[in-house]
């Protein structure tokens, strides 16, 4: 008999176990609930961090538990294999990208075993396998034939440090989501998805996420970000350059009532008619100089508008399309070019940057719009004494015919007018931008287009997939793209006409391929197509899916989209929307003295060492006893040796029970206090399993084990003790299995029921008291189960009843039987 409990022995005596009976294997079965619990995969980067345990660990409770439920379980994981830092890597320490990520992931994968994760390993992906992303050549060539993937030249933003393009979604905050380097503004050739296409849809179907946290929807609708609006033209003044005739500008505005109240026009620095009207400026130099000052400002920042608002006066002026007045035009550094037209008409009175840009270079200020206050009465405005724009709604005034109206029916009104005249009509404006997915990158996959200067851009042909990246390549980390520099790579002939040609040397951003890597879960070893359609129809769509919130409006929106593309393209549809998650759980961060956990900070808890020193099953226990899922952890050492206590505490009642119990009782006694707790308990844990609330299911355990720990040892069925190991095992499956067995259990705990709760031994709560006075019954009370004799006195007072049969007659005995009868004698 063994009486320490030393994790290191029994944790790897059950992952053998496990792994040699192949006990994590699933497979189709179309007479059982499936469940698709998945994690995000993570990068390679060569260890897990306790974020990653964290997210690891409360998807592999909640696995453990549903197969415990009787359902079929997919739980599956890979890398997400392709991805700057093994390119780095290379640069600076010489290795292959390749052999830096398949060393990476033998690493992590052995991380993942130490931990006792249940995955299905016999589904591993890795993205940077040909046979993956083939299949995502192949869909990149339908996407092209569709014209959903095309190539446009564009400002886009690019990262000098990384040297390369990134998406909208990868600026975080003006700075490269990699490398924390600012990020720029840069007119380069690019390939783009058109997932604006999606717009609408992927807006509409937010609707049908409603297991999806309210915050990361909102996120997503306010980055789609639906306007609607009207699009007003302005014509160029041509007085003194002819060429200039007959142009005109167009201009994105919500606000139509305002009309009557522009002072000026704003154009972003990017705009293609800044070149035009500025050609004979003599403000030339201050013009470009302030382009260029824009084009460094990051877009988002651009946006919101907590900075300076600067500008320069074109020297060229517009016709207001209703006063006919002249209004002089500006460069100002807060309009997009891709937004709207990439031109505002200027209201300072109702825009506050407008007004903030106003004040600053002493243009006028126009009131047009009212406030009205309760009783009706219009308040009036002075422009010279504002100190803000008036940005609400209210009554028009100086407005022509349209003063008077509300500012909602203006906007119809004037928009209307505007359209019978012929200079505007309503519009829809959206932020989502189409995806920039080229990268100037090697370790991606190669995007599969030729270049031939007879036939232009030509597809790789289907049959000719995949396009496999080369593996001879010099990492220098200057001069753009490696594959550039590969002749073997880059020459080749024209599909169409046998002429040599050029590949294409950006490879796809990573974000494509996982945007589609659980599709390739449910059947990872098929080749005759991406995915095997039955089994995926089986499997799909994720049930659960648990990842971090960083990638609210990034994979999060990717993956949406690319599964709706599938459905257009004809090549995968599980369902009409084909919406990929039922659920989502974005899990809190991981905090160590009062800092996110990460390398910079130096504040990084070893996995290895954590699991050296305690083992896998405290290291769960404690990444989800710490915290609710969705809230942020802060590391306790403290926290840790109590998890590890109490595991410990389990151990010895175990064994202290199979040295005291002779003979054994098997089932409890259903009227003692134990069976009444173990079954509150097994309610408790089940219903906070169901909500994620791990650490109140754990807390629950605990004190059971507490309970048990005040009893007399041999008096504790087997039965109970079985539960309690039942109860603990998607938290600490090791610990467990090693008990289950020594409590003679068959087989693994891993397979075992999920325990029912008694509902007769938690209904009652409540019991009802007896309220006699000198032994005669007078009132029978409600009280809760296991209070003293002192709070039923002071509850059998508190009746009336019994207080009349009382009068004013001192009470000289309680008679008291716990949770049945109280008799006062007076
Ligand atoms: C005139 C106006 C008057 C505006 C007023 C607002 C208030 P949302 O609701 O986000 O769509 N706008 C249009 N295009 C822009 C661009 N490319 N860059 C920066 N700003 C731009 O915002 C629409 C409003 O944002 C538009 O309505 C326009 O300013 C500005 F009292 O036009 B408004
Ligand atoms: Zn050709």
């Amino acid at each position: 008999m063994e009486f320490a409990y030393d994790p290191k022995r029994i944790e790897e005596k059950w992952q053998k176990a496990w792994a040699e009976q192949s006990v994590f294997k699933s497979r189709p079965d179309k007479a059982r609930k499936k469940f698709y619990l998945l994690e995000m995969l993570p990068y390679p980067s060569g260890h897990l961090h306790m974020g990653h345990v964290r997210n690891y660990a409360i998807g592999d409770a909640f696995a453990r538990y549903l197969v415990m439920n009787g359902f079929n379980v997919l739980h599956p994981m890979g890398w997400d294999a392709f991805g700057m830092p093994a390119e780095n890597a290379a640069i600076k320490h010489g290795v292959h990208p390749a052999d830096w990520t398949m060393d990476n992931i033998k690493k992590m994968r052995e991380q993942f075993e130490r931990l006792g994760c249940s995955y299905d390993w016999d589904r591993e992906v890795a993205t940077c396998e040909p046979s993956y992303y083939k299949w995502e050549q192949l869909v990149f060539l339908r996407m092209y034939e569709r014209g959903l993937a095309y190539r446009k030249e564009s400002f886009v933003n690019w990262c000098d440090n990384c040297e390369t393009v990134l998406a909208n979604e990868q600026v975080i905050g003006g700075a490269c989501w990699r490398c924390s380097g600012t990020v720029r503004q840069r007119s380069m050739t690019q390939w783009y998805f058109r997932i604006t296409d999606y717009a609408e849809e992927l807006l509409k179907d937010i609707d049908l996420l409603e297991r999806w946290p309210e915050r990361v929807k909102t996120m997503q609708r306010e980055w789609i970000g639906k306007s609607e609006g009207t699009i007003v033209e302005f014509e160029l003044d041509s007085e003194g350059d002819d060429s200039l005739k007959g142009l005109k500008i167009e201009i994105f505005t919500t606000r139509a009532d305002t009309l009557f109240g522009v002072t000026f026009l704003s154009l972003a620095s990017e705009h293609p008619l800044v070149d035009v009207i500025t050609k004979n400026s003599p403000n030339k130099d201050a013009i470009a100089s302030f382009r260029d000052e824009v084009l460094r400002m990051d877009r988002m920042k651009r946006l919101q508008g907590d900075y300076e608002k600067k500008g320069v006066f074109t020297g060229r002026y517009c016709i207001h399309p209703l006063t006919r007045e002249k209004i002089p035009i500006y460069i100002a550094n807060f309009v997009l070019m891709d937004y709207g037209t990439g031109a505002v008409m200027a209201v300072p009175a109702h825009d506050q940057r407008d007004f903030e840009f106003a004040k600053r270079y002493n243009l006028p200020i126009k009131v047009v719009v009212l406030p009205v206050c309760k009783d009706g009465e219009k308040v009036s405005l002075d422009p010279n004494s504002m100190e803000s724009a008036y940005v609400e709604y209210g009554v028009l005034t100086d407005s022509g015919e349209f003063s008077g109206l509300w500012s909602e029916d203006a906007i119809q009104s004037i928009t209307a007018h505007l359209e019978k005249i012929g200079k505007g009509r309503r519009a829809v404006s959206w932020r989502l931008k189409d995806w920039c997915v080229s990268r100037q990158r090697y370790w991606g996959a190669p995007i599969p287009i030729i270049y031939c200067d007879d036939c232009g851009i030509v597809p790789v042909p289907e049959s000719e997939l995949p396009v496999v990246l080369p593996r001879n390549v010099e990492f220098t980390g200057t001069g753009g793209s490696p594959l550039a520099k590969v002749p073997s790579f880059v020459n080749t002939k024209c599909p169409r006409c046998g002429k040599p040609a050029k590949r294409e040397t950006d490879t796809l951003d990573t974000f494509v391929e996982s945007s589609w890597y659980f599709l390739r879960y449910c059947s990872p070893k098929y080749d005759k197509w991406m995915v095997d359609a039955e089994e995926a129809r089986y499997w799909m769509p994720i049930d659960k899916y648990i990842g971090g919130i960083e990638h609210a409006v990034g994979h999060l929106l990717y993956f949406r989209f690319y599964m709706k593309v599938l459905r257009d393209l004809g090549i995968f549809k599980f369902s009409d929307s084909n919406e990929p998650a039922v659920e989502l759980m974005t899990q809190g961060m991981v905090y160590k003295d009062g800092a996110k956990m990460s390398k910079s900070k130096g504040n990084v808890v070893s996995v290895d060492e954590m699991l050296d020193k305690y083992g896998a099953d405290t290291a769960r226990l404690f990444s989800l006893f710490a915290a609710p899922p969705e809230k942020d952890l802060e590391w306790s050492d403290e926290g840790v040796e109590g998890a590890y206590r109490f595991l410990g505490r389990v151990w010895r009642l175990v064994y202290n029970w199979k040295r005291a119990s002779k003979p054994t009782l098997t089932q409890g006694d259903t009227a003692s206090e134990v069976y009444r707790l173990l079954n509150k308990t097994i309610k408790k844990v089940t219903e906070d399993i169901e909500r994620m609330h791990f650490n109140t299911a754990i807390a629950a355990i605990m004190e059971f084990t507490n309970a048990l720990y005040q009893v007399d040892v041999s008096t504790i069925a087997e039965d109970t003790l079985r539960k309690l190991i039942i109860l603990l095992s998607p938290f600490a499956p090791h610990i467990a299995e090693e008990l289950w067995q020594e409590l003679g259990g068959k087989g693994f705990v891993y397979h075992e029921k999920w325990p029912l709760y008694d509902k007769d031994a938690v209904k009652d709560e409540e019991v009802m008291l007896i309220v006699q006075v000198n032994g005669r019954l007078r009132d029978k009370i409600k009280a809760p189960r296991g209070i003293s004799s002192d709070e039923a006195r002071r509850l059998a007072l508190s009746s009336e009843k019994v207080s009349a049969h009382i009068g004013k007659s001192e009470i000289k005995n309680v008679i008291y039987v716990p949770d049945r009868l109280i008799n006062l004698v007076v």
